[in-house]
């Protein structure tokens, strides 16, 4: 009989124990959901001066022109990171990334794609991942673009929104951190 009921007990705590397991499972995976990757939402807000594709990037006017937080042309040459400069955004999920941004990855030494083309002085949303383990930097090599520039942590996704140039050409874009170019991580930008 005592045994009988030990089994009883245990039986019901295992039923309990699973009860509340499924519970907390169906709970986090509610939250997921809400937040998670399979939200495909844009991060784009709205800010005083335009439309930035994520938080932390510089907006885009109605006209289409990349500004800065008081309004001014985004300049190109300015120091990476600087008021005058474009901005990078926010760490984001890739699904996060608008629909018509350029999406480039680099690891393992290497960028993918190597190249892409854009349209003379097109408001342009670059999209760069991190697929390894390192963090990266994306540059252009030609100073006219010096200020264009991403940093991204070990497998971090960020943005940044800046003016094509008006001139047509090709553009060549490389990893800063020491050592990574020389592997391999470079590629380029043709402007047309
Ligand atoms: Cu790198």
């Amino acid at each position: 009989m005592e045994n009988k009921n030990k089994i009883i007990i245990a039986v019901v705590v295992v039923v309990v124990v699973a009860i509340v397991g499924y519970w907390i499972a169906t709970k986090s995976g509610t939250n997921t959901a809400q937040n998670g990757p399979a939200g495909d939402a844009p991060a784009a807000v709205e800010t005083p001066q335009g439309t930035a594709a994520a938080p932390g990037a510089s907006a885009v006017t109605d006209e289409g022109k990349v500004v800065t937080q008081s309004g001014q042309v985004a300049d190109n040459t300015a120091i990476p990171g600087s008021m005058a400069a474009p901005q990078q955004s926010a760490p984001i999920t890739q699904s996060e990334a608008p629909a018509s941004s350029v999406k480039l990855s680099v690891g393992n030494s290497v960028f993918s794609p190597t190249d892409f083309s854009v349209k003379t002085g097109s408001a342009t949303t670059l999209v760069l991942t991190s697929v390894d383990s390192m963090t990266h930097v994306f540059k252009f090599r030609d100073a006219s673009l010096q200020a264009v520039a991403v940093g991204i942590g070990p497998g971090e996704t960020r943005l940044i929104t800046f003016n094509a140039p008006t001139k047509s050409g090709e553009y060549e874009f490389f990893c800063d951190v020491p050592g990574h170019t020389a592997r391999g991580e470079t590629g380029k930008m043709i402007v047309k």
